[in-house]
């Protein structure tokens, strides 16, 4: 009798948790459907203020994702880089990759924009400092930013370089 009480307990408690996951999955496969973000940065065309030896560090190493290489500006006052997204997409966030080879540090106080022309573009967010090897920085847009171009700009010092290893742009 008891035996046959406890398992009634285990059959329910087995049929609980199949639904648990299951609602789990549904509630997951909801989510990810709804936020299905890609990096739309991926292989598209990218711009540089200046460009350094020539072209040895073209604006398409920051868009490879590849993050042991990078592009990289001449030395000036206020280098940027601009990606050419193709098309229009909102956009949710953009991260930022420093260079990883002990040269992390020339990538500081930038800021980011977005635009649907290169002549009206929106501050998305800044990044203060100085950053770290390898480092990663996360910039989020306002709600509902929407536009084809992503600028990356260095706004302090006198003579910066602008080299970052990769620039992802997570839009839908
Ligand atoms: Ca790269």
């Amino acid at each position: 009798m008891l035996h046959a009480a406890k398992e009634r307990i285990s059959i329910t408690m087995a049929t609980v948790l199949q639904c648990f996951a299951l609602l789990c999955a549904c509630y997951i496969d909801t989510t990810l459907s709804h936020f299905e973000l890609k990096n739309v940065a991926y292989s598209k065309k990218v711009s540089l203020s200046s460009g350094y030896q020539g072209n040895t560090y073209p604006g398409s190493l920051a868009v490879n994702g590849i993050f042991s290489d990078f592009a990289h500006t001449g030395f000036e006052r206020s280098p940027w880089m601009r990606v050419d997204l193709g098309a229009r997409y909102r956009i949710h966030e953009i991260e930022v990759f420093a260079r990883s080879d002990g040269y992390g540090h020339q990538l500081h106080d930038f800021d980011v924009r977005v635009g649907d022309t290169i002549h009206h573009m929106h501050l998305c967010g800044h990044f203060t400092g100085f950053a770290y090897n390898a480092q990663r920085i996360a910039i989020w847009c306002p709600h509902n930013t929407v536009g084809r171009y992503v600028q990356v700009q260095i706004v302090a010092g006198s003579t910066s370089v602008l080299s970052p290893a990769e620039i992802l742009v997570w839009g839908d």
